[in-house]
């Protein structure tokens, strides 16, 4: 049975590989699992078939048989348990990889996303301009701490894990915001995750399907 998995039938990221089906399709890529994407309307996600898999309307999800999943998180580590290489084999290796998995995704992502949400919602409000600085800060501290943490090593926590493909694509949402400038190991980091066969197979993937519906 092919995994299958959903993505932007049109990113609004146009093709730049920020929607969070990419960390989906780099694990699959990283582990040598072939999947089908079914390609899903801003419409289609808010209809009946597609709630019944994803209860919040988004993408992406996962279907392997008779297992439907929704998190982009719970995803990864579910592909990471069933194959070898984004998780270390012995016990508390692999426990330290998934805590970088969470530190991804419920500390250093909220406050990126938060920023994000305030640019596309907030920018036309009064308090827009000094509410900014203060998103920026605690994104610069997460960064700073995460930074140091880090220091010259290539990975987080010994070799290449799904803690760091979470981190990578975490990161990868500040690139053009400057924010990353204080920071030089950071921007090394995520050049090193993208330098992955693995990711570039993805996202050379995820851009196909943007150039496609470009020309249609
Ligand atoms: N917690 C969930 C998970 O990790 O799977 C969050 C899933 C989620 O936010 N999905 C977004 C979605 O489906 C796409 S990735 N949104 C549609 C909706 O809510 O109606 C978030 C995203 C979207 C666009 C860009 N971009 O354009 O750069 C980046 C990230």
């Amino acid at each position: 049975m092919t995994v299958t998995i959903t993505a932007f039938e049109a990113s609004p990221d146009r093709g730049r590989g920020l929607a969070r089906d990419m960390r989906v399709r780099w694990t699959l890529e990283e582990v040598g699992q072939p999947y089908e994407v079914r390609l899903v309307s801003f419409r289609t996600m808010k209809e009946p078939a597609h709630l019944a898999l994803q209860p919040f309307g988004q993408i992406p999800t996962y279907e392997d048989g008779d297992l439907a999943l929704f998190e982009s998180g719970a995803i990864v580590l579910q592909i990471a348990e069933r194959h070898p290489g984004l998780l270390p084999a012995d016990a508390n290796g692999r426990a330290r990889a998934i805590t970088w998995m969470f530190a991804a995704m419920s500390t250093v992502e909220p406050p990126i996303v938060e920023r994000e949400m305030a640019s596309y919602v907030e920018r036309d409000k009064d308090w827009f301009e000094a509410r900014r600085p203060i998103l920026e800060e605690r994104i610069r501290t997460r960064l700073d701490q995460l930074s140091r943490r880090l220091g010259d090593a290539d990975w987080l926590d010994g070799d290449f894990s799904a803690g760091d493909l979470l981190m990578v694509t975490v990161l990868r949402r500040l690139e053009s915001s400057g924010l990353l400038d204080g920071t030089p190991n950071l921007p090394a980091y995520i050049a090193r995750g993208q330098g992955r066969p693995a990711y570039q197979r993805a996202f050379a993937a995820q851009l196909a399907v943007f150039e496609a519906a470009s020309k249609r």
